[in-house]
Order: structure tokens, then C-alpha cells, then sequence
């Protein structure tokens, strides 16, 4: 009877043995197998799970600052407003450049020559009017700034001696301030417009002629 030699034992104990791991290595890999899909499912998940939320955070930050960029429009906007109501007051309150205030309105005193409707169109150009020359405070500020200098003011004849001031007040007999022997229609000239000359007085003279002029508006209580 002839015994196995040790090689040949060994032999067979190595192949026990590779049978034996690749036994337990198959339910191992088939594990694997499994898990590694559910991995990928859960990786996958969690990306886009991040990639979500990273979108949302951007949403929500961009709204954020909509809002906010929305918030300061509107603060600017009434601030826009706020400044141009101040403006438009102190507009109201102060006379434009060159003019010259008394009282409740503000003066201009032409440099420029004209006739008298030109004189007329510039002051509404101007918002305002020839000069009303409507009590006897206003005519004296006027004929100490006049300083002897003729001047067109707004009054005019609208026929037969209706003598009315350019904002359709009639210029009453008790009220005028004419130089001596004026009005005159001087040697048969029609004279139907009214300028001031020396010492303030009024005198009538033809329309056409060229002369300087004041125009007056009235500064808006606030
Ligand atoms: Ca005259």
C-alpha cells in the first residue's frame, strides 16, 4: 500500500483551499455587485440634491438683491422727489437771476429795446408779465430802480381811452400817474402804449417804438 507523498498532500490542501476562497469570494463580489449601484443611485442623489440647493441659494440671493437694488430705486426716487418739491419752493420764494424783488414779486428791467408787444412776448417768456403798476408802494420801488430810464410797462389803450392794464384790470382816473398833459396822441400820432420816463410818470407813445421794459411776476406763497 502506497502512501500519498507530502507534495501531493500540499497539493490537494491548496486546492481545498482555492475552492474555499473562491466559495466565500462569490457572495462577497455578488455583494458588491449590489452595493455598488445603490452607492452610485445615493452619490448621484446627493449631487443633485446639492446642485439644487445651490441653484435655490442662487435664487434666493438674486431676489434678495432685487429687492434690495428695487428698495434703493424707490429711496432714490422719493429723494428725486423730495429735492424737486424743494426746488420748485425755493423757486417760488427767490426771484430768477437779474431780477429784482419788492415785496411779493420780482422785477425785470430789459436791457434790450423793443416795441411794445415785443416787450410783451418776452415777459411771457418768461412767466410773468409787463409791469401792473397797481398802488403807490410799487410805483415809487419802481421809479427809484428805473433811474430816469424809459421803460415800457403794461398799459395800454384798447380804444377810445379804456385805458387797461395787460392783466385786464382797467387803470382807474384816480390811480394813474401820468406827466403833465399826457396822454396826448402827440401832433395827431396814434399813441395807445405806455412807457414811464423821468421821475416815474407815464406817457403814451406809438406802439412801435423801440424802448426797454419791465416785466413782473408774483413769487407763489409755499
Ligand atoms: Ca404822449
Amino acid at each position: 500500500m502506497s502512501h500519498p507523498s507530502l507534495y501531493e498532500n500540499l497539493d490537494s490542501i491548496e486546492m481545498v483551499d482555492q475552492r474555499d476562497s473562491k466559495d466565500k469570494a462569490a457572495p462577497q463580489e455578488k455583494a458588491q455587485s449590489e452595493v455598488e449601484p445603490s452607492r452610485r443611485r445615493s452619490l448621484l442623489l446627493f449631487i443633485s440634491g446639492f446642485l439644487s440647493f445651490c441653484v435655490f441659494l442662487s435664487l434666493i440671493l438674486l431676489l434678495v438683491g432685487l429687492l434690495n437694488v428695487a428698495g434703493k430705486c424707490t429711496k432714490m426716487m422719493l429723494l428725486q422727489e423730495d429735492l424737486q418739491a424743494e426746488l420748485t419752493q425755493l423757486k417760488n420764494k427767490e426771484c430768477p437771476r437779474n431780477w429784482r424783488r419788492f415785496r411779493q414779486a420780482c422785477y425785470y428791467f430789459s436791457t434790450q429795446k423793443g416795441n411794445w408787444q415785443f416787450a410783451k412776448q418776452q415777459c411771457s417768456l418768461e412767466y410773468s408779465h409787463l409791469l401792473v403798476i397797481s398802488n403807490a408802494a410799487k410805483r415809487d420801488f419802481i421809479t427809484k430802480e428805473a433811474n430816469h430810464t424809459l421803460y415800457w410797462i403794461g398799459l395800454k389803450d384798447l380804444g377810445g381811452g379804456n385805458w387797461t392794464w395787460v392783466d385786464g384790470t382797467a387803470c382807474r382816473p384816480s390811480s394813474t400817474f401820468w406827466t403833465v398833459g399826457e396822454p396826448n396822441n402827440w401832433h395827431g400820432r396814434i399813441e395807445d402804449c405806455v412807457h414811464i420816463e423821468k421821475e416815474g410818470r407815464w406817457n403814451d407813445n406809438q406802439c412801435s417804438a423801440n424802448l426797454s421794459w419791465i416785466c413782473e411776476k408774483k413769487i407763489k406763497s409755499a
